[in-house]
Parts: C-alpha cells; sequence; structure tokens
C-alpha cells in the first residue's frame, strides 16, 4: 500500500513480502518478542512467531484506515455484542494478506509446517453459537468492504466451557483460552473508562443526580480484523474489568489492607466468564452488570472519538449508528440518555430524539424464554438512575400510545416496558424496540413472524419500523480458509474475485457440464470427508468411509432444533437394515455436534442417547458398517471448518417457526452439501435460491404447526399409530440403547409421548420419507453432483457482504471508505 509518511517516518512493511523477507520476520520476533532461538522453538513458539510477524502486515494499513476515517469525519457504525466467535485467526489473516504460500514456504525452510502450526492456535470461544458466530461474520465483511466502524464487546477471561464426552454424557471444563497468550491483540492502557453500580440518586431542583456507590475500570483490548486484500481492517475492541485504581479508601485507610484488595478481585469478576445459555434466558445479576459494563464503556468511548473528531456531541446522530445484537446491549439506550441528559445538559426530548435515530436492533429469536427481562429491584439496586430514566422513557411512550393509538387498557398494559406481577420487569425487548428507529429480523419467514407474534402490537404502533435482513455468512472462512480444494476450483474457473464478490459464482454455471467440474465436485467431497474421517480416527478412534454419505447435524442442543428427530430416524433405519439386510443400503454416517447448555436437563439427555445409540450401532456387525453414528465432542469455529465442507447432507431440521434464520445451513449448501429441512428460518430462502430439485423439504409448515397446537395435539395417538415409531420409542424404553440404566431416558420419552412441544412425532413420517428420498438420489451420484452445484452455485445471496451492505443502505446510512 501506498504509506503516507507523514505518519509512517519509514513504513517498516516491505513493498513486496518475498519468502526471505517473511522467514525473516517471523526469526525476529521468534527470538526478540518471544525469547527463544530456532533451536529450542516449540510449535506454540513458532505459532506466535508468525502470527506477530503476519500482524505487523496488517497493522499498517489498519491504522491509516482509522485515521482516514477520523480526517473524513465519516459516519461510523458501532456494533454491541456480547458474543463474538471469531475463530483461529492466522490462516485467515494469511488469506487476506496474500502471503498463505509464502508463508508456507518461508516456514518449510525453517522447517516448520504451516498446517501444523494454524492447528495448535487456540479457538477463542468468547460466544454461544450462531449469534456469535454473525458477529464475527459481520466484522469481516465490515473490514472488506471498509465500512466505517468497529465492534465492541467482552473480553472473557472464561469463554464457553470445553466440553467433553464422559461415559456418553457432556462434561464441561474451563476454557481458559488466554493461559497460552494472545498475540494478535493489542493492549490499550490508556483506553480505560470508570464503568459505576450501585448507591442512589437524588434531585437537585430538576436536575437528577447518581451518586454511585462502586467504580470498576474497563480497559481495551484491541484485535484487528483484516479485510480481504485492501490494505486496510477493521477493530474489535474487547473491554475487560480492571480494578484500576479503585481501592475501596475507607477500607485501606482503615488498615484493613486485605479486604481492600479482596474487594478489587470481586469486581474484576465482570470479565470473567460468559454466560453459555443459548436461546433460553437466565435473569443473573452478574449478566446485568457484564451487559452495563459492555454499554457504558463502549458509549463512554464512543462520546470521547467523537468529540475529538467533530468537537461537539450536537452533530451525534449524525455522525453515529449503534447497531444492538440481540437485546443484551440494549441498555445503551437509556445510558445514552444518561450521557445526554445528565452530562451532556440537553433536555430529554432533544436527547431522546438523538437516541432514537441512533439505535437500530436486531432480533434473534422467537423463543418468549430468550426475551430478557430484568427485576425492577435488581435493577435499582444496580443501576437506579438508568432505572429511573428506562419508567421516564415509559411515561413518555404510553402517553403517546393512549393520545396516538389506543387507549385499551389492555393493549396498554401489553406494551408497557415493565411488566406489573408478583415481581416487576423491565422488558428490555421493549426497551429496544422503542428506543430504536429500526427492528429487523434474521430471514424473511422470521422478520414476518415477528410482526404477527412477538411484537404485534409494536408492528401496529410503529409499522415502517420493522424491516428484514437475511444473515449471512463470510465466503473468507467458510470457503477459502475451510475449502481450500473448492477454492482452488473456482479460482480455475472464474478467477479469485469471488472472495470478495459472491456473486461471481453465477459465472460457474455456464461450466456446470463440463467434465473436469463434474469429476471435481465429487473428488474435492471426497478428500474433505476423508480429513474429517482422520480426525474422528485420530479422536475417537472410529473407522469412517468416505463413500458413505456424511450426514451432518452440528449446532446448539435445543429442544427446538430437534436433534431428537435426528435420533428417532436413526433407530428407524437401525431396524430396517436388520430387517432387511439383502437390501443395497446407501452406507450412512451420521454425525453431530454441539454443545448443551450446562443446566439443560433435555439437551444434556439428548447428548447422552445420541451417545449411548452410536455405541450400540458402532459396534453392531451385522450392519457390515453401512451405518455410523458419531458425535464428535467440543464443536467449535475450527471444528466447523472440518466438519462442513465434508458434509453430503445438512440436517435442518427444526420445528417450522422457531429456528430465527439459522446460518449452518448456508455454509453447509455454500460447500456443496444438499439441506434436509423444514420450512424454517433461512431454509426457505435457500430453497428459493437452489430450486425444490436440489433441496429435501419436510415436514409441517408453520400454519400446520399452529393449527396443530390450536386443536389440541396429542403425540400419543401417533405414537399408537406409527408402527415404526412405536418400536424406537419402546426399544429407547426397554433400555436397549441403555443396558445397565434402562430408564435413562423415561423422562425424555414421557416429555415426547405426552407433551412433544416441539412436535418430533408429528413430522416424523414425513422425516423418515424424505430421508428415503434422500437414499435414492445418492444412488444416482451423477444426479447428486448437479445438485451439490447447483446449491453451490446458488448461495451468492447468502453472503455477509451482501447483509452488511442491506445494513449499511437501509439500517445505517453509511456509505463504505473509499479507500487511499
Ligand atoms: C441465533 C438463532 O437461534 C439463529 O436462528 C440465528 O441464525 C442466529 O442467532 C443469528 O441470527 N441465536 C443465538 O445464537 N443466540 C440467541 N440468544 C438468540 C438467537
Amino acid at each position: 500500500m501506498t504509506m503516507d509518511n507523514t505518519d509512517f517516518p519509514f513504513s517498516y512493511n516491505q513493498p513486496e513480502q518475498t519468502t526471505e523477507s517473511l522467514k525473516k520476520a517471523i526469526v525476529y520476533k521468534l527470538i526478540f518478542l518471544i525469547g527463544r532461538s530456532p533451536q529450542e522453538a516449540s510449535q506454540r513458539d513458532w505459532l506466535n512467531a508468525t502470527l506477530y510477524a503476519v500482524r505487523d502486515l496488517v497493522t499498517e494499513g489498519w491504522i491509516s484506515t482509522a485515521r482516514q476515517s477520523r480526517d473524513e469525519k465519516t459516519r461510523r457504525v458501532y456494533y454491541l455484542s456480547m458474543e463474538y466467535l471469531m475463530g483461529r485467526t492466522l490462516s485467515n489473516a494469511l488469506i487476506a494478506e496474500g502471503v498463505y504460500t509464502l508463508a508456507k514456504d518461508a516456514l518449510a525452510e525453517l522447517d516448520v509446517d504451516l498446517e501444523e502450526i494454524i492447528e495448535k492456535e487456540v479457538d477463542p470461544g468468547l460466544g454461544n453459537g450462531g449469534l456469535g458466530r454473525l458477529a464475527a461474520c459481520f466484522m469481516d465483511s465490515i473490514a472488506t468492504l471498509a465500512i466505517p466502524g468497529m465492534g465492541y464487546g467482552i473480553r472473557y477471561e472464561y469463554g464457553m466451557f470445553q466440553q467433553a464426552i464422559e461415559d456418553g454424557k457432556q462434561v464441561e471444563k474451563p476454557d481458559a483460552w488466554l493461559e497460552k497468550g494472545a498475540p494478535w491483540e493489542f493492549m490499550r492502557p490508556s483506553k480505560r473508562f470508570n464503568i459505576q453500580f450501585g448507591g442512589h440518586i437524588y434531585f437537585e431542583g430538576k436536575k437528577c443526580v447518581w451518586d454511585s456507590s462502586e467504580e470498576i475500570t474497563a480497559l481495551a483490548y484491541d484485535q484487528m480484523i483484516p479485510g480481504y486484500d485492501n490494505d486496510s481492517a477493521a477493530t474489535l475492541r474487547l473491554w475487560s474489568a480492571h480494578a484500576g485504581d479503585s481501592f475501596n479508601l475507607a477500607e485501606f485507610n482503615r488498615g484493613d489492607y486485605f479486604r481492600a484488595i479482596e474487594t478489587r478481585a470481586a469486581s474484576e469478576n465482570v470479565s470473567r466468564v460468559l454466560y453459555p445459555d443459548d436461546s433460553t434466558w437466565a435473569g443473573r445479576e452478574l449478566r446485568l452488570r457484564q451487559e452495563y459494563f459492555l454499554v457504558s464503556a463502549s458509549l463512554q468511548d464512543i462520546i470521547k472519538r467523537h468529540k475529538r473528531t467533530h468537537g461537539t456531541v450536537k452533530n451525534l446522530a449524525d455522525k453515529v449508528a449503534i447497531h444492538l445484537n440481540d437485546t443484551h446491549p440494549a441498555l445503551a439506550i437509556p445510558e445514552l440518555m444518561y450521557i445526554l441528559v445528565d452530562k451532556e445538559g440537553y433536555d430529554w426530548k432533544t436527547a431522546w430524539d438523538m437516541c432514537r435515530r441512533i439505535f437500530s436492533y436486531t432480533c434473534h429469536t422467537l423463543m418468549s424464554e430468550a426475551l430478557e427481562t430484568w427485576p425492577v429491584e435488581m435493577m435499582a439496586k444496580n443501576l437506579p438512575r438508568h432505572l429511573q430514566i428506562i419508567f421516564e422513557i415509559n411515561d413518555y411512550f404510553l402517553e403517546y400510545v393512549r393520545t396516538y393509538v389506543t387507549t385499551d387498557d389492555d393493549f396498554i398494559r401489553r406494551v408497557s416496558l415493565i411488566e406489573e406481577g408478583d415481581t416487576r420487569k423491565v422488558r428490555m425487548g421493549w426497551l429496544s424496540v422503542v428506543g430504536s428507529h429500526k427492528v429487523n429480523g434474521v430471514a424473511a419467514i422470521h422478520s414476518e413472524l415477528m410482526k404477527t407474534s412477538t411484537f404485534a402490537d409494536f408492528a401496529h404502533i410503529y409499522p415502517e419500523r420493522f424491516t428484514n435482513v437475511t444473515n449471512g455468512i463470510t465466503p473468507r472462512r467458510w470457503i477459502a480458509v475451510a475449502n481450500p480444494d473448492l477454492s482452488a476450483l473456482f479460482d480455475r474457473y472464474i478467477g479469485t474475485e469471488w472472495r470478495r464478490d459472491l456473486s461471481l459464482l453465477t459465472e460457474l454455471k455456464a461450466h456446470i457440464n463440463d467434465a473436469e467440474v463434474q469429476q471435481a465436485i465429487p473428488a474435492i467431497k471426497r478428500a474433505n470427508k476423508q480429513r474429517l474421517a482422520d480426525y474422528v480416527k485420530k479422536e475417537l478412534g472410529i473407522e469412517l468411509s468416505p463413500d458413505a454419505l456424511f450426514d451432518v447435524q452440528v449446532k446448539r442442543i435445543h429442544e427446538y432444533k430437534r436433534q431428537i428427530l435426528n435420533v428417532l430416524h436413526i433407530v428407524a433405519r437401525y431396524n430396517e437394515m436388520l430387517e432387511n439386510p439383502e437390501k443395497d443400503w446407501t452406507p450412512r454416517v451420521f454425525i453431530l455436534a454441539g454443545k448443551a447448555a450446562s443446566a439443560y436437563y433435555a439437551a444434556k439427555q439428548t447428548i447422552n442417547l445420541i451417545n449411548d445409540v452410536a455405541k450400540i450401532i458402532n459396534n453392531d456387525e451385522r450392519l457390515q458398517g453401512r451405518l455410523k453414528v458419531v458425535f464428535i465432542p467440543n464443536y467449535s469455529v475450527s471444528l466447523a471448518q472440518i466438519i462442513i465442507p465434508a458434509a453430503d447432507i445438512s440436517e435442518q431440521i427444526s420445528l417450522a417457526g422457531t429456528e430465527a434464520s439459522g446460518t449452518s445451513n448456508m455454509k453447509f449448501a455454500l460447500n456443496g452439501a444438499l439441506t434436509l429441512g423444514t420450512l424454517d428460518g433461512a431454509n426457505v430462502e435457500i430453497l428459493e435460491n437452489v430450486g425444490e430439485d436440489n433441496i429435501f423439504i419436510f415436514g409441517h409448515t408453520v400454519e400446520q404447526v399452529e393449527e396443530l397446537r390450536r386443536n389440541g395435539y396429542r403425540p400419543y395417538d401417533i405414537y399408537q399409530s406409527n408402527e415404526q415409531l412405536r418400536r424406537v420409542i419402546d426399544q429407547i424404553t426397554s433400555g436397549l440403547f441403555s443396558p445397565n440404566d434402562p430408564h435413562r431416558y423415561q423422562d425424555l420419552l414421557n416429555g415426547l409421548c405426552y407433551h412433544d412441544y416441539y412436535q418430533s412425532f408429528a413430522d416424523f413420517q414425513s422425516y423418515v420419507e424424505a430421508q428415503k428420498r434422500v437414499d435414492e438420489k445418492y444412488h444416482d451420484q451423477k444426479a447428486w453432483t448437479n445438485s451439490a452445484l447447483q446449491n453451490i452455485v446458488n448461495m451468492s445471496f447468502f453472503s455477509s457482504d451482501r447483509t452488511i451492505e442491506e445494513y449499511a443502505q437501509k439500517i445505517w446510512k453509511i456509505q463504505p471508505l473509499k479507500l487511499n
């Protein structure tokens, strides 16, 4: 890149990297930053040295992008998220900088294998599932499109727990990801803010004063997110809680040194650990404090930067967009009011108008148990001023509703930001809608359902506020990093620019019938299956044949995602195979992975059942190896990169109306797997894009699901009338798969037979039939290859670059930088 010499007195970067220059840089880092000689260096030392060397390649572009945005006084977006699942940085950065091969050669000359050290990198699990990974894809697109903006989050000391499987059961182990060092981050000792908690409020005339009782310091750690081949990078700023200088002076002066230090340690708890819940909501005080910690540090930082650039906060709403990733950072709304009214002296109305122009909010779920509410009492204790602000927002809002919408008491009670009852609660979803100018769902069907269910009353009040932005995934990580062979095929036929512009995939359509492409697609898939089989062999000792059909379901374990339906079918298939051993069965491998929230009993039972079933099936010689079941422990971004490119079938079998979007469905299809799914979330749009001949759709529609619920759904009737299903349930009940503990699944099965809220029984027959269609199609390898190709070439829409462009245009009103 061209360097502005006033900024960089000398440019560290050589204009052209060579194997030699990279080799030197790596060895230099090894010796002078890590303090090891090449002779003594471990694999991890080499990894860290390489990371430092590559980080240098990104840094200048990062600094100059930030400077450009500052100089041009551009409008910026700030993405607030409690979760980021970034995945490993090295391979992604090498590809973004265009030096993957150079680095491989440089390291080879040093007798180091690049692929081996890549595997050594810790994969930071600072998120639970789809929501956290989406935030990571978005950061990648923001960097690649050079959208002026940055992400804010929390630098949890312990991320998502490590999952081990012991005796078939999930066991959770702490994830101390920082212990191995974090060479990619920059600590920012000067970026620190005081975060206040507790105390009380009082009025001085009309002015409200918050006299807090506790202070924590938020300290910034920055990560660069390299843009793809654009000499630019975005920033992800993660806050770490630090006791800072804030001793409890009273204790200190009393000579109680020990107590004073002890309180310091406790205050650092706020960034200690990520809450491992996904789509369920556990209201806990520490979580409330985490959310406020993120919000307060980020807003103080945003305001400070804005003032430095513009000298005033008057034009804040013209220059700043703040996006709320779900309701988790919704306290940003009262926090901004607090800053504008209490600190900056604006009147309420002006401040509120600014707020509404600044905030936008994405809703990621329809599950009512995921909607955050905070007991008024808990909020009063920790954030008295914010609670008071929320009450005031509510007063104005309800007055508006009464004046312009309705005086119906029932309606007003429903939309109030405060839920009345034994314990009064603040409704964070409602607050997010009222405080934002746009609210979006994450797939077309989800955004529609949002308007008719969860937010129906609000869609009535503010119809223009609701919109859709369908999720997307970054082709850099999910093809370029995860599937090098497929990338090479794309390069050969359509050039390399698809990494930046996935719509170029349509150009591959002209080559679909080329003999070479027809041959390459199954060959690439087979090689990826072999790679996964090698991993499974090494980690679990289970032998898999790459000639079998790989049928994969990887995601958080949750009743609505219906891993149980998958298991019921596996057992049904097992029975059928034993009854008709001579039939020409397509060999199948069922692969599942995912974590269960530690307190989620049904989800943990499901994992146990999968492993119990796997044990019996994998050891049944009558099957002649034609059926295998594998649960791969500790699902993560880096595991997804191995598993997804190896799949033939992508299981997306949630009950219609429950999965907001799903994003693994997009990754699978782009990597040439065929979706087996319900008409739920983004599956609907995948169907529209790939065509009905290239996807297996089954099960009830949202309307049918609702009708069944209305008319009284009786799963036990289905159990009685469906012989195949009954047999499966009876087998599990009898302890066929848990002979030492035959009643192990009693609760799970009772739940299904008498309740089955997610209607697995109702969709069972249709699912089994769809699986038959899968078998038939797989028998015709040519037809399968064609469908795989139709999936690949028709996935352009699902690039997160398209998603981010939509956010930038429709919601944030932000133009990309024209990079100097
Ligand atoms: C998830 C939803 O469950 C997915 O359908 C969706 O694709 C992603 O978000 C991204 O939009 N989600 C999550 O991972 N965690 C939540 N708390 C809520 C939704």
